[in-house]
């Protein structure tokens, strides 16, 4: 059982035949079977390019039953089309398993259990980076343009790794929260490692990568569930980009919590520009040096006080820059009724990378 995107929190993560997320952004265990899969049943999925991974993610021969209401999606990827509800389909062939008295075989289950291990072994790692040195520490991402993380650690005096960041969240807010998302390198983090324990409790934009949806998502999932925590993880490009309805919030009392991650750059592009073989070009937050006219900024890092910003339109905000103030900062904004804001320092290169797929 692997899952897309939209289909993240549809099965807790504790399953035992859960692997995770897949597609261009998703997990080890996941994708590993995907590529080995004769069968594929797609249960509500669009097959969107990054479920598909640009169809290379699955064998040339894998046959695919698409179960969906929409005739449309049903009939993509050449699949055999079951045009129903999701539900009552797979109550349906639960049902007629039950009758033949169907189950998996060891040897599979055991095949599943494998790269699902795997999974949890490669999230224990992510949970734990920690930057002691720059001569014992490599980025997960680590690149042409790995210098950038000492001079971020050297301007702002910050080091805590993002994925770590992320990892300490995923355990410190309640169970049922509901977690939005939508762009930079976040998606990626949150398909791989992010651990759903509760179903209906991560929404992530993840059709169009559209910037600025994170905070506007969690205004939206707060109107519809009042009763949950609502997080907006937001990458400081996009909390820049589009933000307003954090003051909407605010404006109309509905208390959401927007977890910014400022690594000061599009860091998942600044990744894609250095893996391409390109300079750092316009994609890092730092000074332009005088006379410099090629694009590459490499002054001092802009060290934006976000924390500042959301104070200034009455939220309630937390300035992070080690573990101890993360979950003081969490712990302390579960008691408050208006909207927080957490400005997270993170290095850039510190989020996940790609798994077996891109
Ligand atoms: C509206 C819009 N403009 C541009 C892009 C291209 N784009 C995708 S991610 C990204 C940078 C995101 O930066 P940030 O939010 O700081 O996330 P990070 O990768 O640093 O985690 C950009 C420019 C987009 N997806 N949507
Ligand atoms: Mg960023």
């Amino acid at each position: 059982m692997a899952r897309t995107q939209a289909g993240k929190s549809a099965v807790e993560w504790t399953h035992e035949r859960n692997l995770g997320g897949l597609g261009t952004i998703g997990g080890i265990a996941a994708n590993k079977l995907a590529h080995e899969a004769d069968v594929v049943i797609g249960v509500g999925t669009r097959y969107t390019d990054f479920t598909t991974a640009s169809k290379c993610l699955y064998r040339t021969d894998a046959k695919f039953v698409n179960i969906n209401p929409s005739e449309l999606q049903a009939h993509k990827i050449d699949a055999t089309p079951v045009v129903a509800d999701a539900n009552e389909t797979l109550t349906a062939i639960g049902e007629a398993l039950k009758k033949i008295g169907y189950h998996t075989d060891a040897a599979y289950a055991e095949e599943v259990a494998a790269p699902r291990k795997e999974w949890f072994t490669a999230i224990e790692r992510l949970d734990n980076c920690v930057h002691t040195d720059k001569a014992s520490f490599t980025p997960v991402c680590n690149d042409a343009n790995r210098s950038c993380v000492e001079k971020y650690i050297e301007d702002t005096g910050c080091k805590l790794c993002q994925t770590t960041v992320l990892g300490a969240i995923n355990h410190l807010i309640d169970d049922d929260a509901i977690v939005c998302a939508a762009v930079g390198s976040l998606p990626g983090d949150m398909q791989g490692l992010w651990r759903a324990s509760k179903i209906n409790t991560y929404h992530m934009e993840y059709g169009y990568s559209c910037m600025g949806y994170e905070i506007a998502s969690a205004l939206g999932a707060k109107l519809a569930c009042p009763d949950k925590q609502v997080y907006a993880m937001c990458g400081d490009g996009s909390f820049d980009m589009l933000h307003s309805e954090l003051i909407t919030s605010v404006q109309i009392g509905k208390k959401i919590n927007v977890m910014l991650f400022d690594n000061a750059s599009f860091g998942c592009i600044n990744n894609l520009e250095i893996g391409q073989g390109n300079a750092s070009i316009c994609t890092e937050k730092n000074i332009l040096e005088p006379g410099v006219t090629n694009g590459i900024y490499k002054g001092k890092v802009i060290q934006i006080d976000y924390a500042a910003i959301g104070a200034a339109y009455g939220c309630k905000a937390y300035t992070v820059k080690t573990m101890d103030e993360l979950k003081a900062a969490i712990e302390d904004a579960k008691k408050q009724t208006v909207s927080i804001v957490i400005d997270m320092k993170v290095p850039p290169k510190t989020m996940s990378a790609g798994y077996e797929n891109w």
